[in-house]
């Protein structure tokens, strides 16, 4: 890949530029960030390390939009994060009036970018560069349910002992604590059910929803930054390599499961063009409910911004 644009040099956006350089996946990073002096200083550091780790990936720090022109892949990280007590939603307005801003700049500077979201909350945002940046859906969406997935596994290897190579985690829907973990979500060829009992996975979904409040509460001054920097460079190289790997992102619903247009969480064909493909798992019954409640809450918080 030529470039990829990460906007937003906070931890997220740092590490991430870290892990592009590490695994070479682009010839170019162009890390912008509004404090410039901060974006150049990581960038500087960044280089550094190039001749050590035999990487040709240079980073160049700037907070000039204009900076993002030509790039393969927009990440944004930009935005306020959460502190200890509060939720992704309270966030909303804040980081909605940032995504809007940031999104117009990436319309008339790179047009032709595939664009991941990481600020939260994370569907609405998604939204909200949608409408603002007036590209194709299948070219807009962002990182949470994969990582969501990748702390389950993360839970149910820690509680098996089984690889995390060989288990299949499904999680779906809203990125926040009322996220879908379904217990279709595999071990092997094995249900979930023959190696943890039902109130076991029960609490393995508890501590799922509940990781990124953890860490953020550990921190006290900063959210998850290698978990999310990890699922994104996952995307990544699905993009760049045409995988057609299935990767959970989410994505704008036009109505697939009839709860109308929404975004949320939903396993989804990534290659070379963004979403190739939109996945609908079957869901179960209660699953159904899950969602249902989702399409409410984002119409409801829709609403709020619109208001
Ligand atoms: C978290 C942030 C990325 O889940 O939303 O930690």
């Amino acid at each position: 890949m030529d470039k990829i644009s990460v906007i937003g040099a906070g931890s997220v956006g740092s590490s991430l530029a870290w892990l592009i350089l590490i695994n070479k996946l682009s010839k170019r990073i162009s890390l912008i960030d509004i404090d410039e002096d901060w974006a150049k200083g990581i960038a500087c550091d960044l280089n550094d390390s190039r001749f050590i780790l035999k990487s040709d990936t240079f980073i160049e720090g700037s907070s000039d939009y204009s900076a993002v022109k030509d790039s393969d892949i927009i990440v944004v990280t930009a935005g306020s994060p959460r502190k200890p007590g509060m939720r992704r939603q309270d966030l909303l307005k804040i980081n909605a009036g940032i995504i809007s801003s940031v999104s117009k700049e990436i319309k008339k500077h790179s047009p032709g970018s595939i664009v991941i979201l990481v600020t939260n909350p994370l569907d609405l945002m998604v939204y909200v560069a949608l409408e603002n940046t007036g590209f194709s859906s299948k070219r807009v969406f962002g990182m949470g349910s994969s990582l969501d997935s990748s702390r389950l596994a993360n839970f149910i290897s820690q509680e098996t002992g089984v690889s995390v190579k060989d288990i299949t985690p499904l999680v779906m829907g809203m990125h926040s604590k009322d996220m879908l973990v379904s217990k279709q979500s595999k071990i092997g060829v094995f249900s979930i059910e023959e190696f943890i009992p039902a109130e076991g996975f029960l609490a393995l979904k508890e501590k799922t929803c509940n990781r990124g409040k953890e860490i953020v509460d550990y921190l006290k001054k900063g959210s998850a930054r290698f978990g999310p920097a990890a699922a994104v460079v996952e995307i990544i190289e699905a993009i760049d390599k045409d995988s057609q790997k299935i990767i959970p992102v989410s994505c704008l619903l036009e109505n697939e499961f009839s709860l109308g247009k929404f975004c949320t969480g939903m396993p989804c064909v990534i290659g070379k063009n963004g979403i190739e493909k939109v996945l609908q798992p079957h869901l179960l019954p209660e699953e159904k409910k899950l969602l249902s409640e989702s399409a409410r809450s984002f119409q409801e918080s829709l609403k709020c911004l619109t208001d």
